[in-house]
């Protein structure tokens, strides 16, 4: 079957709305960094939680999180004893379990990324080198949830308590979309792309 001109004309003024529209909620995406309070005794028995309260309010896009665990001592650290978890409102993402056996890459510290788009999970091989892991559960079950209110950062040592590890610092970073109300320039694309619908129903009618 043809398709005729005013049908290439109308799909045409439909497509560029779209981009215009895509565009504007592109723009919309905002990133955010948001740092946490440094904890000592992260490996104390029966755990510990570290909360940062996050202010602005908006829809998460994408979540990641860093930290970094030293032990000040010069001893060695030992994440293969514990569990960390992330917890905002309903939703608890295990990180990393108490899974490790062994303590393959020993070190007095590790700088941790979590992230979903990160290359690799953590295993054995690369326990505790720093870098970027793809967590245990992901992250993804953020997404879509206000970013606004308390983030939770929970350690659980199942190993032996005690053994001078501390968090030094911590971070959530990634993107949200702002739900504040729109931009007026965000309503004039909007505006464009449904004039050019129109324009393309009158082109219609006059062929
Ligand atoms: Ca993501
Ligand atoms: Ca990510
Ligand atoms: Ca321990
Ligand atoms: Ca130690």
């Amino acid at each position: 079957m043809m398709i005729g001109k005013s049908a290439k004309t109308r799909f045409g003024a439909f497509i560029a709305g779209g981009a215009m529209l895509c565009a504007a909620s592109a723009a919309n995406a905002i990133p955010f960094d948001i740092a946490g309070p440094a904890q000592t005794g992260i490996d104390d028995a029966g755990g510990v939680d570290v909360t940062l309260t996050a202010l602005p309010a908006g829809v998460i896009t994408d979540l990641n999180i860093q930290f970094l665990v030293e032990d000040p001592t010069g001893g060695t650290i030992h994440p293969e004893d514990w569990s960390v978890s992330l917890i905002h409102g309903a939703t608890t993402v295990v990180l990393k379990s108490a899974s490790f056996t062994t303590h393959d890459v020993p070190n007095n510290s590790w700088d941790a990324t979590y992230d979903d788009e990160a290359a690799a999970a953590l295993a054995d091989a690369t326990s505790f080198v720093d870098g970027s892991y793809i967590p245990e559960q992901a992250l993804s079950a953020f997404d879509t949830q206000n970013l606004a209110g308390d983030w939770v950062l929970r350690f659980n040592d199942a190993g032996s308590p005690n053994e001078d590890d501390e968090l030094i610092s911590w971070r959530i970073f990634g993107e949200f979309r702002s739900t504040a109300v729109p931009e007026p320039g965000t309503l004039a694309l909007f505006g464009l792309g449904l004039l050019g619908l129109g324009a393309a129903r009158r082109l219609k009618r006059a062929t």
